[in-house]
């Protein structure tokens, strides 16, 4: 592995004819903005391009452009393609890109803002002081003179936004704010990206209402659990954005936890605080992520994994 600078990243993608592009599993609004956007921008550069992603692609990200054009991972196997390079937006471990990477020889570029990378790539372009992958790919276009179009604007703003809680969690920087400003002033639409992202159902709602009834306060109120047993995650499938927000929001609370029931011994856990290092507390369970942001996977039922994580926090 090497870290690269933004000059030999520059200078790779100048000489890499064919690119394929992939994000982590269970894909996010920053590694679908990502990705599509820098799709657009490497097309333009007369680049042949592939997106493959190991996972399904949320149905709300269907409004942007080139969003039919990400393949499933199937799409490696029964196509004979060969690429100069393979291109990772936002993942952070050689696991997170799923079949991706053993489907695909080429040297492995990894563009990423997680401090909690494992330096799997070849090559790594690291920004861990950015607040979303969408935030670099903004700034590389920029520092390049890459045009931002409408839609790739819309793609970085989305990705922007979504990785720093529409502007308030603390990962949110001057230079977040202005890579924002570009997209926006390349046509993106705040009040659109929001309206179409955080738009739920009657039915969803109607879910919330049971799922707040499982929140609990602990340590005098500074440490607060939310919880999806198996049964409603399998009526979310993925779609468990927002829910550590409510608890999250309370005044008191320092560290807010979703314990999402997979199954009844497999527990996976959303770290999020306004001050305390969840991402040490998360490596301490194999997990990791950012500061104030992070997440694990305990091979208990939720219950025992909320107590383990509770003698954990100390
Ligand atoms: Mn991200």
């Amino acid at each position: 592995m090497s870290n690269i600078t933004i000059n030999q990243l520059h200078m790779a993608l100048c000489e890499a004819n064919s690119i394929l592009l992939t994000v982590h599993i269970r894909p996010d609004g920053d590694a679908i903005g990502s990705m599509l956007a820098f799709y657009e921008a490497l097309i333009a550069q007369g680049k042949t391009v592939h997106m493959v992603v190991d996972d399904v692609i949320p149905e709300k990200f269907s409004f942007l452009k080139y969003i039919d054009y990400i393949h499933d991972v199937s799409y490696l196997e029964t196509n004979a393609i060969s690429v100069d390079m393979l291109m990772v937006l936002d993942a952070s471990t050689y696991e997170r890109i799923g079949r991706v990477g053993a489907l695909c020889s080429a040297p492995i570029f990894n563009i990423d803002h997680h401090i909690s990378n494992t330096k799997f790539a070849d090559y790594l372009y690291l920004k861990s002081n950015f607040a979303a992958t969408g935030e670099i790919i903004t700034y590389l276009c920029k520092e390049w003179n890459w045009p931002i179009t409408e839609s790739m604007g819309t793609a970085l703003y989305m990705a922007i936004a979504t990785d720093c809680g529409f502007f308030k969690f603390s990962n949110t920087t001057a230079h977040t704010l202005e890579m924002a400003s570009y997209c926006v002033a390349a046509g993106a639409r705040p009040n659109v990206v929001s309206e179409t992202i955080e738009a739920i159902s009657a039915d969803r709602l109607e879910l919330t209402k049971q799922v707040m009834q499982t929140i609990g306060f602990y340590k005098h109120n500074t440490v607060a659990t939310i919880e999806l047993c198996p049964a409603v995650m399998a009526i979310l499938g993925d779609d468990t954005d927002g829910f550590v927000d409510i608890i999250r929001n309370v005044d008191t609370v320092d560290i807010a936890i979703l314990l999402k029931g997979e199954s009844p011994n497999r527990t996976r856990i959303s770290l999020r605080s306004k001050g305390t290092d969840v991402n040490a507390i998360a490596q301490q369970f194999g997990g990791g992520g950012h500061i104030r942001a992070a997440g694990c996977t305990i091979m208990k039922n939720i219950e025992e994994a909320k107590s383990e994580l509770l003698e954990a926090i100390g």
